[in-house]
């Protein structure tokens, strides 16, 4: 039998105290059933210390991620409220090991979402869309991982950035995706990679969220998935995310003290 608490522990412990450990799957291998088994324990580790659940996030929605991490499943994980930056917000490094930041749509849930979804009954799950973005930072050392492995680590989920809300769901299917650091251009796409269609991430969401036998509450944060590759995050920079049509989201790193 694995114990799902061990391993949890050891997971949250990184994340606590931004010290990166060897893969899980390296000492004993695990299915994908036990690496979200290992997930939920670490989220219950969290709500236990007073965090609360603010959404869900998917990943490897994008080829662009699928190639960069070598894997080639869609993935889900959950948000907290410790995660979320203000827009505009100065957020300091020093709690993530190794973070990275990717463009990302964000969706405002306005029911309660406890069973599959299609793509036309989705958008009548949502209050508002805005343009984000994701800081991951995997707890494995070299940011490196099998699918098990990522899953166990709730899919590197570490902060998140969400611009202004709109109800402009349509144009979303393909509109451009610009991520710039520090003025400089490091990342371009367009939403349309996400999925296909960043709805059909809401879709998804619905089916993952009500096998597993939850319920995702009104007001939740579906995060849709990166765009593109994510970029090395430093400290003393300004990150700014446009997607055309939408809006644009931002912050910037402390320096380093
Ligand atoms: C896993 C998380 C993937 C996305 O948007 O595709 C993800 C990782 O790349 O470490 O968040
Ligand atoms: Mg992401």
């Amino acid at each position: 039998m694995i114990d799902f608490d061990a391993l949890a522990e050891r997971l949250d412990s990184a994340a606590c105290h931004a010290e990166p450990l060897a893969q899980l799957s390296a000492t004993r291998a695990f299915s994908l059933e036990e690496a979200y088994e290992i997930q939920r324990a670490s989220m219950e580790r969290r709500v236990h210390r007073g965090e609360t659940m603010i959404g869900v996030k998917l990943g490897f929605t994008s080829r662009a991620k699928m190639i960069q991490m070598g894997v080639d499943s869609l993935i889900w994980g959950w948000l907290t409220d410790t995660m979320l930056e203000e827009d505009g917000a100065r957020v300091a490094l020093e709690r993530f090991i190794h973070p990275r930041v990717e463009p990302e749509v964000c969706y405002l849930t306005s029911r309660d979402i406890d069973c599959p979804l299609t793509a036309l009954e989705a958008s009548r799950y949502l209050e508002a869309v805005a343009p984000a973005m994701e800081i991951i930072d995997s707890r494995y050392r070299d940011f490196r991982f099998t699918l098990e492995d990522v899953i166990a680590d709730n899919c590197s989920s570490a902060g998140l950035v969400v611009g202004p809300w709109s109800r402009d769901f349509a144009h979303l299917r393909n509109a451009g995706v610009i991520m710039r650091v520090d003025g400089r251009i490091v990342q371009t796409g367009s939403t349309a990679a996400i999925l296909g269609n960043p709805l059909r991430s809401v879709v998804q969401a619905s089916r993952l969220v009500s096998e597993s036998g939850m319920v995702l509450r009104a007001g939740s944060l579906i995060m849709a998935g990166a765009a593109t590759a994510a970029h090395p995050l430093v400290a003393g920079t300004h990150v700014h995310c446009t997607i055309a049509g939408l809006g644009s989201t931002e912050f910037t790193t402390s320096r380093k003290s």
